[in-house]
């Protein structure tokens, strides 16, 4: 099939290579997409560039480009449970979770819409009647934005909608695992009109194309969503033509429980925080620190009801989680947990691949690791699946406790996300100020709307998404000084 989109043009890949999709649920192939190369990199590169430089796209009216978005909404409204469907074969994950995606989606599409049309620049008053200052926003150019197989449409929608919105040209390399529903986004974006060029889709190998698009002076700005190696060798390889980088690389997010808690929401929301998606998700709560006073109240019923969660495909509506996305990725979170009972933590559910039917996927059973700290491994590495490691702490006065709370929430060198859970308002309001992450829930985990930045601190990223900042990150500001009554500037001697 030809998945590559470039230039307003569906084309097979110039080599011919292609790949197999396979679903994690069962290893079947659900279809077989063009597999780009570094000609198809740099074909799609030379559209964005001439589509920037030439075409009609960055200097369209905003009120129109809104309106683009506004239609993208509509049409995932309307087609929202095929194209759930298309990112649950992808991915695995239950049908019910994608749907909750798609909404998402449609939301952050409506939300940039509203937002760029809400932008008015500024004006300085500078005293001066004859000068007219003003700043404005414009373009940042050709954006190289990729993206992971874990939310694979909504990650893709938080870097599209901005882009486009503030009037950049595009090209997208979704994960080589997870491309269809970026096609589905490609053929809805042509459809609703938008010029040739201004997007492009490239599928394939991130360390096949990844080097040619971050590193070409072509390119403007790269955003990136995934694994922190991979970001590190992205901002390397951005750096020698010293082009914008944004990056958001995951975290090792601590959820806090203190004894004042409301125990029946903190111990429910603690299952969620790590187990939604199979610990997927790069603000997953995998790291509980509780009070040592409660440890084993909390600890025993999460173990109880972990015990409890079903596995099973996307349509399989018993299933509570789906599968990870890989066998290599499988394979890595069962080394993760070798290595962490090396280490001394104490196993207390799951850490073993379930067998009978679902050994044809790539399934994980949610798994507890008690008696963990801070010289582990697996308190700071990022396992990306169900595996919660727990730690305690406890103090004698009030003072001492959050100190010492504070201390091990903020012993990671990630610092993407992070909860608190206590009755004790003081408490929550001092500890959100404390930890080190670009999020904090007070007596929650996980929501969050599209009006409020996302992003992380320290080694989980750069920038922010979402929010206002998500829309500024694809633009550039510009000061523009008019002197409506030219004189001359009597500097420097004239004879
Ligand atoms: O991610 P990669 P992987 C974390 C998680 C996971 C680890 C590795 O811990 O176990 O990352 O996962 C493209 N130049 N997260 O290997 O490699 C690649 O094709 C340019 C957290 O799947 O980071 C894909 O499109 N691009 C995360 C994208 O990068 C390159 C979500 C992500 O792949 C490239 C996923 C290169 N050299 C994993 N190499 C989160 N923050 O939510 C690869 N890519």
């Amino acid at each position: 099939m030809s998945s590559l989109y470039i230039n307003g043009s569906w084309k097979p890949a110039a080599s011919g290579n292609t790949r197999d999709i396979t679903c994690p649920a069962t290893g079947e192939t659900v279809i077989t997409v063009s597999e780009a190369g570094k000609d198809d990199a740099l074909a799609a590169i030379s559209a964005a560039r001439t589509a920037f430089d030439s075409g009609p796209w960055p200097t369209t009216p905003t009120p129109e480009r809104a309106a683009l978005l506004r239609r993208i909404a509509d049409r995932l409204d309307a087609e929202r449970d095929e194209v759930a469907r298309l990112e649950s074969l992808d991915t695995g994950k239950r049908h019910v979770e994608s749907l909750i995606d798609m909404d998402d989606i449609a939301s952050v599409f409506r939300h940039f819409a509203d937002l760029a049309q809400s932008e008015a620049g500024r004006v300085i008053d500078t005293g001066m009647p004859t000068i007219s200052s003003r700043v404005v926003t414009e373009p940042v150019g050709v954006c190289v934005l990729i993206t992971p197989w874990n939310f694979p449409l909504l990650q893709t929608a938080w870097k599209v909608a901005p882009a486009l919105a503030a009037g950049n040209t595009f090209i997208l390399k979704p994960s080589e695992l997870t491309p269809q529903t970026a096609m589905w986004l490609m053929k809805a974006l042509e459809e609703e009109g938008l010029p040739a060029g201004v997007a492009n889709l490239v599928t394939g190998s991130g360390a096949e194309v990844g080097p040619t698009l971050t590193e070409s002076a072509d390119v403007d700005m790269v955003s990136f969503t995934g694994g922190l190696v991979t970001g590190r060798s992205i901002m390397a390889s951005a750096a020698g033509t010293v082009k914008r980088v944004a990056l958001e690389l995951g975290g090792k997010n601590p959820n806090v429980i203190f004894a004042d808690a409301n125990m029946e929401a903190a111990i429910d929301n603690a299952l969620t925080a790590i187990f939604l998606d199979s610990g997927q998700v790069c603000s997953a709560g995998a790291r509980l620190i509780v009070e040592e006073s409660i440890h084993d109240e909390v600890v025993d019923e999460i173990v109880r009801r972990a015990k409890l969660i079903r596995l099973g495909g996307p349509f399989d509506e018993k299933a509570n989680t789906g599968p990870l996305i890989s066998e290599e990725h499988l394979a890595k979170v069962e080394k993760y947990v070798a290595e962490a009972l090396e280490d001394g933590a104490k196993l207390r559910c799951g850490g073993e691949r379930p067998g009978g039917e679902l050994a044809a996927g790539s399934y994980y059973p949610p798994t507890v690791l008690d008696e963990c700290d801070g010289s582990m491994r697996c308190v700071h590495d990022e396992s990306f699946g169900p595996v919660l490691t727990v730690e305690t702490f406890s103090g004698s006065t009030d003072d001492e406790k959050e100190d010492a709370a504070a201390r091990i929430a903020n012993d990671t060198y990630y610092g993407l996300a992070g909860a608190v859970w206590t009755e004790n308002a003081g408490r929550a309001e001092r500890m959100a100020k404390r930890m080190r992450h670009g999020t904090i829930w007070i007596n929650d985990y996980h929501p969050y709307v599209p009006q409020a930045e996302w992003g992380g601190m320290k080694q989980s990223g750069i920038g922010r998404e979402l929010g206002e900042a998500g829309l500024h990150e694809y633009q550039e500001t510009k000061h523009i000084w008019h002197n409506t009554a030219p004189a001359e500037a009597d500097w420097f001697p004239k004879n």
